[in-house]
């Protein structure tokens, strides 16, 4: 039985936070570490090869107690349950919350109004395995009856961002024989960009999208077919080279797809949870099906380190606990995720949409508007690269920006001494954000005094250093995971829905209503406000010259 769940701010575990916050927050990671000569052990926590180093965060062993004792009082067990239980957590859609079925294994039963949906998912993975497997050896072949070279996955948001951010990430496993190109956005050069130097002989189109009705994907979509029947000038070419990634069968028939050539998935899976679904298509064409099951292990295994792990050793769970710890009583604004692996530079655009769309809710699941800050805004490059750019003010500007530094001990190509160049930039990097540099320090460098305020570094920016052996495909599962279930720990604390995205639905129906409007010969009368009107005019009238 659950237990009753008092509001977030009135959790006793909640309240001794407000007062433990004024009593430590001036206290310095100098001098906290300098009290504990074993900190740098302690404050860490390792499971499935992911090694997390939190000791460099504003918190003491009184602040960590608090905070599980939060999870704890905001029901988090039993959240975690009722998720891999397959319960209609998604409550303003009335679904369940199942990307954890997506990498069950073939013995585990999940149901879902009153069907196991673990062997479905393991028939749609069989059947990717299987066309992968085609288009990798040759055998499928365009319509003039060339091997495919280029595959290119059309999509947006969660249909678009989990395939680039895997196909970048994984791309030492990868094809090589075949180029990887990605269509998101509606404006046409992104479509004539990744198509400009292709033949529509040898090229397959993957249309994926959840809904198969977004506005942008299906512009896309329609332009991708133009272009191949240009060429091809045979309506039968599109079954040679168009397959859907999609929940929707009649609309994938209605564009002229062939449905046996579609790859389903479900209801339960959200488009930011969705790239280890059939969404994730074309990364298995790129990896292979078996570093994809690989990749489906790595999250498996970090959803049972979830599922399973005490609270006080639960990597998600202590990352999510520090966001909400930074989030709400240190009122930082925003996180940096700074992965320390050029094949991760597109995982920061990747998390953004995952902890941003899931957890940017000003309501609470019973509809109360918050009196906290909830989801962080995330940002972030890869290092070195950063360094150079941003860093500035996280070191020596004045707000408080909590950094996660991902690296690996291993490169994937040991090239010189490229890596322990990397990997002590990660190391001095938090160091650096943690201790500072002193005046005292710096006056003993021989630095004029005049100089000494800008040269001196504060620190006590926290940061927490993710460490595992290399990057693999399982690797990539387990990161992924982690973040997701982070995610979930800190919409559970705040009481929020992390699965809706009522602000994307919008967005999607206010275009539609615009698009007629901006005919050069539309008489409609226009009903915005003055500033809307005013440029639809503009435009129309800079169209017509
Ligand atoms: C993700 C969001 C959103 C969605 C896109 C594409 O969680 O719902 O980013 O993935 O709007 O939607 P379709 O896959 O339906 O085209």
């Amino acid at each position: 039985m659950s237990e009753a769940v008092a509001p977030t701010t009135s959790r006793p575990a909640w309240k001794a936070l407000e007062a433990h916050f004024q009593a430590i927050k001036g206290q310095h990671l100098r001098d906290i570490f300098a009290a504990d000569a074993t900190r740098g052990e302690r404050l860490t926590a390792e499971a499935t090869g992911v090694f997390l180093d939190y000791s460099k965060n504003r918190v003491t062993d009184e602040t960590l107690k608090l905070l599980f004792q939060l999870a704890k009082e905001s029901g988090l067990k039993d959240r975690i349950d009722a998720m891999f239980r397959g319960d209609k957590i998604n409550i303003t859609e009335n679904r369940a919350v199942l990307h954890v079925a997506l990498r069950a294994t073939k013995d585990q039963s999940i149901v879902v109004d009153g069907v196991n949906v673990v062997p479905e998912v393991h028939e749609v993975l069989d059947k990717m395995a299987a066309f992968s497997g085609r288009v990798r050896s040759g055998e499928w072949k365009g319509y003039t009856g060339k091997k495919i070279k280029n595959v290119i996955n059309i999509g947006i948001g969660g249909s678009d961002l989990g395939p680039v951010m895997a196909y970048e990430a994984l791309k030492h496993y990868s094809d090589r024989s075949i180029n990887f190109r990605f269509v998101s956005n509606v404006d046409g050069t992104d479509f004539a960009e990744a198509t400009q130097d292709l033949d529509p002989e040898d090229t397959l189109f993957i249309v994926a999208s959840k809904t198969f009705t977004t506005l942008e994907t299906m512009t896309n979509a329609n332009s991708a077919r133009a272009w191949t029947l240009a060429k091809l000038k045979d309506d039968a070419a599109v079954a040679k080279h168009f397959v859907a990634v999609s929940t929707a069968a009649k609309e994938v028939s209605k564009f002229g797809i062939d449905t046996a050539n579609m790859f389903g998935f479900w209801d339960w899976v959200g488009g930011r949870y969705s790239m280890d679904s059939a969404i994730g298509l074309s990364t298995m064409i790129a990896i292979g099906p078996e570093n994809f099951r690989a990749m489906l292990a790595g999250f498996h295994a970090m959803d049972e380190h979830f599922r399973t792990t005490p609270f006080e050793k639960n990597l998600p769970v202590i990352m999510g606990l520090l966001e909400v710890w930074y989030a709400d009583f240190f009122e930082a604004e925003t996180v940096a995720v700074l992965p320390y692996d050029q094949y991760l530079r597109r995982f920061p655009a990747y998390l953004q949409q995952l902890t941003m769309e899931s957890n940017g809710k000003h309501v609470t699941l019973d509809g109360r508007t918050v009196t906290y800050e909830t989801g962080p805004i995330y940002w972030g490059e890869p290092g070195t690269n950063g360094q150079h750019s941003f860093y500035q003010l996280i070191h020596q500007g004045t707000r408080l920006i909590p950094c996660d530094l991902i690296a690996f001990c291993k490169s994937l190509n040991p090239v010189g001494k490229h890596h322990d160049i990397l990997m002590s930039n990660v190391f001095a990097q938090a160091e650096a954000l943690a201790f500072g540099k002193t005046a005292e320090q710096v006056k003993a460098e021989g630095v004029a005094d005049a100089l000494v305020p800008h040269k001196t570094f504060e620190g006590n920016r926290p940061s927490n250093v993710i460490l595992a052996d290399h990057l693999t495909p399982e690797m990539l599962g387990k990161l992924v995971a982690l973040y997701e279930h982070s995610v979930f720990t800190q919409g559970v604390v705040w009481e929020i829905g992390s699965f809706d995205q009522w602000g994307v639905e919008l967005g999607k129906v206010l275009a539609q209503r615009i698009i007629p409007e901006l005919d050069a010969s539309s008489s409609a009368e226009l009903k915005h406000d003055s500033s809307t009107n005013a440029l639809i005019r503009r435009y129309r009238s800079c169209k017509a010259k």
